[in-house]
């Protein structure tokens, strides 16, 4: 049997995407001028498109694959599971042996105090089960009015209609008027736009106290929960000052509200730790889980629940009326637990905060050299460049978000992925790329960096 993708060439592929296809986020009607990329094959940290071009991939499909692409024991491990189990529910008094052993591996690789899991399918609905698992808990706690959740502008936690309502973009809460009552947002710990002269320390301390102004605003017994990325991811690699998750730990302690962090994208080894609160050191009381969770080979995600939190929902909260018809999904839990444990016996999160992660910390710092780049920043294995019109004053060109996309474009040409977030360039590549590969994606990055100054007219 030949494979899908030798079914038709480029133009074909892309006639069928015109007439049927409805892409995630995307203008359908530009996209429709030049025709969609159709990618056909990917090995290792690189991907191939119907036309042959090769792609080095620095976003890690979409800030997921972290064990790269063309791990055939995860293929064999997912047909296995097929062929015994291929699905089954966990409803019902029901359970399999992958999603028990799933719970069991994870709760080995996440923090001591986090001992149980919910399954979901997805990010976003990782941060649904959130929303409703706090509202719930505080119902049994007997305090049902501390309703609301206070998240950050430019955070990304989903587009279901919760995750979007969490997350902080303006464009997003326009469609579908969101968001949802009972959801808030404070300004993200963003030093390069908001950040002004302040240290990074007395920077950090100060947008941790947005959420202290916030909390006393609402008025305390009214607020439920703070949920945060370690690092902002969608919303331009915003990495906080040292200072800010532990003060953020700090107020959320003092007002006794529920400290969530969206792992989504700093899980599973991407910033040197296997997870970013373990970076920026602090303990929250329930994690949202996705993408490196199983690399992106198969759709799975997860809630983990501290002890004490879970303890008092199983003692006292009776049934809760919440889950999904693929919440422990066998095969997707049988792929996500062997892509931990590839994680995990490869020694991945180690190489990333030992070694390969500040190699390519420091070949990234020397972009900051480039006529173009404001600020080179990064953590472990994933970056951001601040494209700006002038280094000296941060002055950001306008309109926002051309050069960027041009800079994207460039890459893309020239057999690179980067994403573009306006007009911050970043990365998060697979956890497994190596010193050479690193080289690679800088010199691809400094070329295009190059193409992109000439076309708006700075000298590089
Ligand atoms: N939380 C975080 C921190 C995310 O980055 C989600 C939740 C939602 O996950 P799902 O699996 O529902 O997509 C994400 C997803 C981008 C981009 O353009 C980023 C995400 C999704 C789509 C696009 O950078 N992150």
């Amino acid at each position: 049997m030949t494979s899908i993708s030798e079914r038709h060439d480029t133009a074909g592929w892309q006639a069928i995407d015109r007439k049927h296809f409805l892409h995630p986020f995307t203008d359908t009607k530009a996209l429709h001028e030049t025709g969609a990329r159709i990618i056909t094959r990917a090995d290792g940290v690189y991907l191939w498109d119907s036309n042959g071009a090769r792609l080095l991939d620095g976003m890690a499909g979409l800030w997921c694959v972290n064990v790269g692409y063309g791990r055939s024991e995860l293929a064999d491990v997912a047909a296995e599971q097929m062929r015994e189990l291929p699905y089954y529910n966990s409803f019902f008094k029901t359970a399999n042996p992958p999603v028990l052993a799933l719970s069991e591996l994870l709760a080995e690789v996440t923090p001591a105090h986090m001992n149980h899991v919910m399954f979901t399918s997805s990010g976003s609905e990782s941060n649904d089960t959130i929303v409703r698992y706090v509202r719930r808990y505080w119902d049994v706690m007997g305090q049902p009015q501390r309703k609301t959740i206070i998240s950050r502008w430019q955070a990304y936690h989903g587009s279901t209609v919760a995750g979007a309502s969490l997350s902080g973009m303006k464009a997003m809460h326009a469609h579908g008027d969101l968001p949802i009552p009972g959801i808030v947002h404070i300004d993200p710990p963003y030093s390069y736009a908001l950040g002004g002269d302040l240290t990074p320390a007395a920077f950090g301390l100060r947008a941790a106290g947005w959420l202290e102004a916030k909390i006393i605003e609402l008025g305390a017994d009214t607020v439920a929960a703070f949920i945060g990325e370690p690092i902002q991811g969608a919303g331009g690699v915003i990495i906080p000052p040292a200072t800010y998750w532990p003060e953020i730990e700090r107020i959320c302690r003092q007002y006794g509200i529920l400290l969530i962090a969206d792992e989504v994208i700093c899980g599973f080894g991407r910033t040197g730790h296997w997870f970013g609160c373990e970076t920026f050191g602090f303990k929250p009381d329930m994690m949202a889980m996705a993408k490196g969770m199983s690399s992106g080979y198969l759709p799975i995600g997860g809630v983990m629940v501290a002890d004490n939190i879970a303890q008092k929902m199983i003692d006292e909260g009776g049934e809760f009326f919440h889950g999904y018809t693929y919440s422990g999904h066998p095969t997707c839990c049988a792929v996500a637990e062997r892509n931990i444990r590839i994680i995990r016996d490869e020694g991945l999160v180690e190489r990333v905060r030992d070694d390969t992660g500040p190699y390519l910390q420091r070949r990234w710092r020397e972009l900051e050299a480039h006529p173009l780049v404001g600020e080179a920043r990064g953590i472990g294995f994933i970056g951001a460049l601040e494209l700006v019109r002038d280094k000296g004053t941060r002055q950001r060109f306008d309109p926002l978000g051309e050069v960027g996309t041009l800079c994207r474009d460039f890459c893309f040409a020239n057999g690179l992925v980067m994403r573009a977030v306006w007009d911050t360039l970043i990365i998060s590549p697979p956890l497994v790329m190596t010193h050479a590969e690193i080289d690679e994606l800088i010199d691809l990055a400094r070329r295009c960096l190059d193409l992109t100054a000439g076309a708006v007219g700075i000298p590089s």
